[in-house]
């Protein structure tokens, strides 16, 4: 048998996705996700122009030989539109072949290893009342690990913090205000070292000691300021600090490493091995942060986790509302089957993204299961996607306060 049809659909329940399908011969779809936050036409430009002809009467069984074809064959290598429109491919052969043989994806990467997947909600307040709000509301709920995302006294608005949830609303499905142009935000870095550690003190004086807690510095740091924040955040034990620094100069992380036993996890915008290489050899972090979307889909996501996993580094797979359904289908297969998993990221889509998307995974009180539906178990309502088109959205940019361009 052999891939007959290969359709690449753009559609915004809500927010961007681009979704790819395939379908064989004998009529097995196959559904993938390939969604790039603010540049999304870009990867669904590279799947159309120059990767669907390509896929036509291939072997849709060859998975393996089809990444090499399309990563090595390709003559430019990685990056976020490559990476994104190869996982794409890689996720629909893997839901096909799981299909054809009537089995969660999860069964064909080895198996169960665990009966559920912890996961850590996004709590965010502008001041401590709203924040404690929040934690309290994911804690009724059953989480047991929440990221701590706080507003800093003397600017507006901070990425990661809503800006229009009341106190006390449970989900934050957009915290950055996004338009067709991108915002520009304020942003202090003495400010924020200042204010963070008071916070993280505040809410285990409240929560306690048994409650995981992470946090998220979205790149904006220099080395030394990273170092200072991870020592600063030693006493309230966190699970992990995200994306300290650049994730680019991956030498920054010795010097935080230096410093503190705070656990680091970063990747979010990574796309392949390559980006992780000294990070993981020289154990510089302890979390692997990339999306199966992002990174060449199942295939190059396993290749990456089992990697890491032979030195000690576990997954902290990315699970942001901007990585579609069947990209969070895709990591959740993974995270039951790896044996170095550690934690995943779930930021619940909207009510109007999951009608347009169906998917069989299942929350309960502060776990997730993949599902036991043959395949990835999530597909795209073709219909429905029709009646919401592409409506350009970016991120927003940061500015220092004298208008400086700065980090993420
Ligand atoms: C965040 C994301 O999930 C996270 O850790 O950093 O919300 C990220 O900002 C978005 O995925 C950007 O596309
Ligand atoms: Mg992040």
């Amino acid at each position: 048998m052999s891939i007959s049809t290969a359709d690449v659909i753009v559609t915004s329940p809500g927010r961007n996705f681009v979704t790819l399908k395939l379908v064989t011969s004998d009529g097995v779809v196959g559904w993938g996700d390939a969604t790039l936050n603010g540049r999304e036409l870009a990867a669904a430009a590279y799947l159309r122009d120059h990767l669907v002809d390509t896929l036509i009467g291939r072997d849709e069984d060859r998975i393996e030989d089809t990444w090499q074809y399309l990563y090595r064959g390709a003559y430019w290598r990685r990056g976020p539109v490559t990476m994104a429109a190869i996982a794409a491919v890689d996720m629909a052969l893997w839901d096909i072949k799981a299909k054809k043989a009537g089995v969660p994806l999860y069964q064909l990467l080895g198996g169960a290893s665990r009966e559920k997947l912890r996961v850590y909600a996004h709590a965010s307040g502008n001041d401590y009342a709203a924040l404690s709000q929040a934690i309290r509301g994911y804690v009724e709920e059953g989480y047991t690990a929440v990221r701590i995302q706080t507003g800093v006294p003397g600017l507006d608005s901070v990425y990661g913090v809503s800006a229009t949830a009341k106190p006390g609303e449970k989900y934050d499905y957009e915290p950055a205000h996004r338009s067709a142009r991108p915002d520009e935000e304020e942003w202090d870095t003495p400010a924020y070292l200042r204010h963070v550690p008071t916070i993280f003190e505040k809410v285990r004086e409240e929560f306690g000691p048994e409650l995981r807690l992470l946090h998220d510095g979205h790149h904006r740091m220099s080395p030394i300021e990273a170092a200072r924040l991870a020592k600063s955040l030693e006493p309230h034990d966190l699970l992990w600090l995200e994306d300290a620094t650049p994730g680019e100069d991956q030498d920054a992380f010795r010097l935080i490493r230096q410093h503190s036993t705070t656990p680091l996890a970063t990747g979010e915008v990574f796309n392949s091995v390559y980006d992780y290489q000294t990070l993981i050899t020289e154990r510089l972090i302890d979390y692997v942060r990339s999306a199966p979307t992002h990174t060449g889909g199942v295939t190059g996501m396993k290749k990456l986790l089992d990697f890491a996993g032979i030195y000690g580094i576990r997954s902290g797979l990315h699970g942001p509302t901007d990585v579609s359904p069947i990209g969070m289908a895709a990591a959740l297969h993974i995270d039951l089957a790896i044996h170095n998993f550690g934690i995943q990221e779930y930021m619940p889509h909207s009510d109007l993204t999951l009608e347009t998307f169906r998917t069989s995974y299942t929350f309960d009180r502060g776990f997730l299961h993949p599902g036991d539906t043959p395949g990835l178990g999530a597909e795209l309502d073709e219909t429905l996607a029709a009646q919401h088109p592409y409506t350009p959205a970016y991120l927003p940019v940061n500015r220092l306060l004298d208008g400086t361009l700065h980090d993420w």
